[in-house]
């Protein structure tokens, strides 16, 4: 990868360069995204060697034929080239039906589509954005997820690099939330009040709706930020051009608790 500019102090990251070409970023838990600009292609293999340097990759989703890598997730807008409809059930992070969601998300771009953003929400701010009454109800509520992991996870939790509120939330896989779980007064809630209740404090926030250009590569703290993948994402090949992302993720090595 090529580090062609960046707008943060070099206090907030560092740059170990490789042997030969390359650099390796260490960055601050506080960006929360890193945005890559002209790096070509990089490879199924060579993405799976970055997501590397963040930890174990773990892959949960189905492979499609075109995956170039097992821990490359292929998603398009064209089923003969990826998995369609990634990332549009709803607001989420990455793996929160695993005991320990991903701790990185990572996102590159090989076809372009003239539009279809990938949107990213922080989640400490949205907390913080909230009436004081809204916050308190949301911290006494854990999640279920739909699939895999039903485990309860607390919905709002403390990031485990930060220290800073964040949640764990998927609007569109959750099959109910539980309030006061573990005491006397825990009852279930059914799932889909609370999630437009999210979907609804998200939109009130300010998101940033990242358009990809050819060569972007972005580096997600996937416990930090909600994501989703915006409708124009789906728009047909016909209508917006083939639109092919290969995404990897990092192993959580944190339950929320
Ligand atoms: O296609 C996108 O923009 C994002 C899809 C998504 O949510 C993901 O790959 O995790
Ligand atoms: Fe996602």
């Amino acid at each position: 990868m090529r580090v062609m500019y960046s707008h943060m102090s070099a206090a907030s990251y560092t740059l170990k360069p490789l042997p030969n070409f390359g650099a390796e970023v260490r960055y601050a838990c506080r960006h929360r995204l890193l945005i890559f600009r002209d790096q070509g292609i990089i490879s199924g293999p060579r993405q799976a060697e970055i997501g590397g340097w963040f930890g174990d990759l773990e892959s949960t989703f189905r492979k499609h034929p075109r995956s170039p890598h097992p821990d490359v997730f292929r998603v398009s807008n064209d089923p003969a080239e990826g998995c369609i409809g990634v990332g549009r059930e709803g607001w989420h992070i990455d793996g929160s039906f695993q005991p320990a969601p991903f701790s990185h998300s990572l996102y590159h771009i090989i076809d372009v589509p003239s539009r279809g953003a990938t949107r990213f929400v922080a989640l400490t701010e949205l907390l913080s954005s909230l009436p004081v009454d809204q916050l308190a109800h949301w911290r006494r509520l854990s999640m279920r997820s739909d699939r895999r992991d039903q485990a309860l996870k607390p919905l709002v939790y403390v990031h485990p690099g930060t220290g800073h509120p964040t949640m764990c939330f998927h609007t569109g896989m959750t099959a109910a939330y539980v309030e006061d779980a573990g005491s006397e007064r825990e009852r279930t809630l059914p799932a889909q009040p609370l999630n437009r209740e999210i979907e609804a404090a998200i939109e009130a926030q300010p998101v940033y709706d990242h358009c990809w250009r050819a060569g972007d590569f972005l580096i997600a703290d996937n416990l930090a930020l909600g994501h989703e993948a915006s409708p124009d994402t789906q728009c047909p090949v016909s209508e917006v051009g083939l639109r092919v992302m290969h995404r990897s993720t990092v192993k959580g090595t944190h339950a929320p608790t």
